[in-house]
């Protein structure tokens, strides 16, 4: 890589290509392509192992995940959710013809409130909805609390949330499912992917039955389900990338510190996430650009996109002001003060395993002289 080559918000992980080589021969000789075959096996299971979790269903990408854990848990009516997250989050409740009520994130990890999703259940809610933002967990025992209250499932979106540890374990066993992606864009890719995390074998068994068709054997369809099944290719690219995923946490770590320290004194500039508490993913590195730095947000994006440094504005817009939101009660901006101002002052810098010291230091650089 070149000094001048543009540098991205992210790039993903690709392992040198001939340790791929044999999983295609393999693929090549056996003729399965799909359909649930050796490698979506043994993946499946590798990654229960790696991940510490006890089932997991495989899934083409991780919309597909989420549209099918609603299906999953006969979700209907209202859905608690926050509007700060990627657009799937939000439209996979339409797919499911569930109708989003938003409620405001909690001014420091940017995920859902819990103080404030009791005023916002009515009398259909039938979920809780959080997204781990960031890869930063969610207050997830005071959402257990409200949701054992008041009866209703919860579905995590972990789709930002792979390898993320709290003091017990994997993020992943809170709430009723938790759902993953694994999209070339985030921390562990299988080109496309995802997976939906179950707490046992029986909603496993249903959730591949509704990502198959419906099908259970060769005369006997159970469900209107479709198709969600993850390839061969992307199941045994993902055997392979597991090999590597050590490597690509402990580099992601280290640019994540060295940009802490870097900005550590720059006035204006909060540095999002980061507890003592719990094994980070450093998914993302997202700063908050405050009041009384020297330009605004969008300024800044500006100014680092002049010089070929491509920050993203995750997440701007707030999903509650788009079309398809803008007009429901929940979407007010008043109701969601806090998520309208971290929409306006949030960029998250370049993070990746390829990017190098010398790239780091050059944005922070950049960010200080202001
Ligand atoms: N829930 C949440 C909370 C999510 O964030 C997402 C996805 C989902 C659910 C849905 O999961 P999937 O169905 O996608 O599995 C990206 C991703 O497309 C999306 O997966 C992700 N969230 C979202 C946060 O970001 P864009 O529009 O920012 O992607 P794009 O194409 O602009 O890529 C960003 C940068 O990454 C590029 O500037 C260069 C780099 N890049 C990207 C791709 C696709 C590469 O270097 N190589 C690549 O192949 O949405």
């Amino acid at each position: 890589m070149k000094n001048s080559d543009p540098i991205y918000v992210t790039r993903p992980f690709l392992p040198p290509l001939e340790e791929f080589i044999p999983y295609l021969s393999e693929i090549w000789a056996g003729k399965t392509l799909t359909n649930c075959g050796p490698f979506h096996q043994q993946f499946e299971k590798a990654l229960c192992e790696y991940l510490g979790v006890e089932h997991i269903a495989l899934f083409t990408n991780g919309t597909l995940a989420l549209i099918t854990a609603l299906q999953a848990l006969r979700i209907s009516g209202s859905v608690i959710t926050t509007p700060y997250s990627f657009v799937a989050t939000t439209h996979s409740l339409l797919w499911n013809g569930i109708r989003p009520i938003f409620s405001d994130v909690d001014p420091v990890t940017l995920n859902l409130d819990p103080t404030k999703i009791e005023a916002a259940i009515t009398a259909d809610t039938t979920a809780i909805f959080p997204v781990h933002c960031y890869g930063h967990p969610c207050e997830v025992e005071a959402i257990r609390k409200i949701a054992e209250k008041y009866d209703l499932k919860v579905i995590y979106d972990a789709a930002h949330a792979f390898g993320v540890e709290d003091a017990d374990g994997s993020i992943l066993r809170h709430g009723d499912l938790s759902i993953l992606s694994f999209h070339a864009t985030k921390v562990f890719n299988t080109f496309e992917g995802g997976a939906i995390v179950c707490p046992d074998l029986q909603t496993k068994q249903h959730i591949d039955h509704l990502k198959n068709f419906g099908i259970t054997d060769e005369v006997s369809v159970v469900a209107a389900g479709f198709n969600g099944k993850m390839s061969e290719l992307n199941a045994s690219f993902g055997l392979l990338q597991l090999q590597h995923i050590d490597g690509v946490l402990t580099r992601r770590r280290e640019i994540d510190s060295r940009y802490r320290i870097l900005l550590k004194d720059v006035k204006g500039i909060r540095c999002l996430g980061k507890s003592g508490e719990l094994v980070a993913n450093c998914a993302y590195f997202p700063i908050l650009i405050e009041s009384d730095y020297t330009m605004s947000r969008d300024l800044l994006f500006k100014m680092l996109a002049d010089r070929h440094i491509f920050a993203r504005r995750y997440f701007y817009p707030l999903i509650s002001d788009l079309p398809m939101y803008r007009d429901l009660l929940s979407a007010s901006r008043s109701n969601l003060s806090v998520a309208g101002d971290a929409a306006s002052r949030v960029l998250c810098l370049p993070i990746y395993p390829d990017l190098r010291d010398e790239q780091v230091d050059a944005i922070a650089a950049i960010i200080k002289r202001g």
